[in-house]
């Protein structure tokens, strides 16, 4: 495919959160259309309802802005979904993928997830990224760019925003998300509260960011792998996902991977299945999704969630099951599913690891496991990887 053409769009944001006040903010909103005609015909949807790309010139247009939206999520997402939802419901056994359950709810309710008593990963790895950011920063002394894959509400990652301000002048922060509005979201709280932070966003899934990144320039970059977002690949798909990350650093760039150590399993289940839902309503939103966006009937209280540890395997499985027999009906797919009692649909497997595990992975795919952080109950780790020969 040829190179991508960026079309730099005046837009206003209309955000209501929550009932609170309605606030407006202008900024850049680069739609990044590719030189395929059946693009062009592409309308971002999923965006009508926070984006009016009708807006008038703003002053956003004309002044220099310090916020810019990649969005490269829309390009043929539509059909891409339609495919993996037939593929996965027509398979034995029937699975969904995670990165599906990232619509702008989704993207809300695993922030509620991580509110809650059970899930404990976000607040340890915060509790790492709050006593450690300056010792982190420290380790790239003249890096002046933070690129985050995944970085959803992005609000760990201010610990590390902080750290970088205070240590330098101004800071270029390049966040990758699914999720468009999300990544609008956190960008605009972030410029809110940091005067001297750009930011250059990537709406994308993380393969398609890596292939679009801008060039770093001379100083060394360091790239975050939050929220134990890695234990979603498989062991093959994460060493693939690594590597992919090495080819776009150069020597002097560094990889900090935050990941979710592998613990007793009562601990493990109860934060894949916490007593008020939160897990179920956010697993389930998939299947809403689906009834959404693909025309389906789903019964979203025919579905319990099903969370349980594989140890052999070294991971959570989070599954629904069918809680009766039923068939559902997918219009847009043309297609009809029966499923009996008790059967189960995989939508996400989360890895957890020890420390040699991350070792091993940083091995075989070009980096070094440097330096190791830990919470103080030893749940959750935070390491720092440099950039080793291919
Ligand atoms: C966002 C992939 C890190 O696996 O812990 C949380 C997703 N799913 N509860 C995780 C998730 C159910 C989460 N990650």
């Amino acid at each position: 495919m040829r190179r991508m053409a960026a079309q730099v769009l005046p837009l206003n944001i209309r955000k209501k959160r929550f009932g609170q006040p309605v606030t407006r903010l202008p900024f850049l909103y680069s739609r990044t259309r590719c030189d395929n005609p059946a693009s062009s015909q592409y309308r971002p949807t999923p965006l009508k309802r926070t984006f009016d790309l009708n807006a008038k010139k703003s002053s956003a247009e004309t002044s220099p802005s310090r916020l810019v939206i990649h969005d490269l999520a829309q390009r043929n997402g539509h059909a891409e979904f339609s495919q993996d939802v037939r593929a996965g419901l027509t398979s034995n056994p029937r699975h969904l993928f995670p990165k599906y359950l990232y619509d702008e709810l989704g993207s809300r309710l695993f922030e509620a997830i991580c509110e809650v008593d059970e899930y404990y990963p976000t607040r340890a790895e915060d509790e790492i990224l709050k006593t450690h950011a300056e010792e982190i920063a420290g380790c790239l002394p003249t890096s002046d760019t933070l690129i985050e894959l995944g970085s959803g509400s992005a609000e760990k990652t201010r610990r590390l925003i902080e750290a970088f301000t205070r240590q330098r002048q101004e800071l270029l922060f390049i966040p990758v998300d699914i999720s468009p509005t999300a990544l609008a979201t956190s960008a605009q709280a972030l410029l809110g509260s940091y005067p001297n932070l750009r930011i250059e966003a990537y709406a994308a899934d993380y393969y398609q960011a890596l292939a679009a990144l801008p060039d770093f320039g001379p100083h060394p970059v360091l790239v975050l792998f939050l929220g134990s977002n890695i234990g979603n690949f498989e062991p093959p798909e994460a060493r693939r996902f690594l590597h992919a990350i090495r080819r776009v650093l150069r020597p002097h760039d560094v990889l900090l991977l935050g990941a979710d150590l592998k613990k007793d399993r009562q601990t493990l289940e109860a934060a894949y299945n916490d007593a008020l839902g939160v897990t179920r309503a956010f697993i389930v939103n998939e299947l809403a999704r689906i009834n959404r966006e693909l025309d389906a009937n789903f019964d979203l209280w025919a579905f319990g969630l099903r969370s349980s540890y594989n140890e052999a395997m070294g991971r959570v499985e989070v599954s629904l099951e069918s809680l009766r027999a039923q068939s559902v009906n997918i219009r847009a797919l043309d297609l009809t599913i029966d499923l009996a009692a008790g059967e189960k649909i995989h939508v996400e497997n989360a890895y957890k690891y020890d420390l040699d595990d991350l070792r091993t992975l940083g091995n075989e795919t070009g980096f070094a496991l440097e330096r190791t952080w830990l919470d103080s109950a030893e749940r959750f780790s935070s390491n720092l990887f440099r950039v080793t020969d291919l």
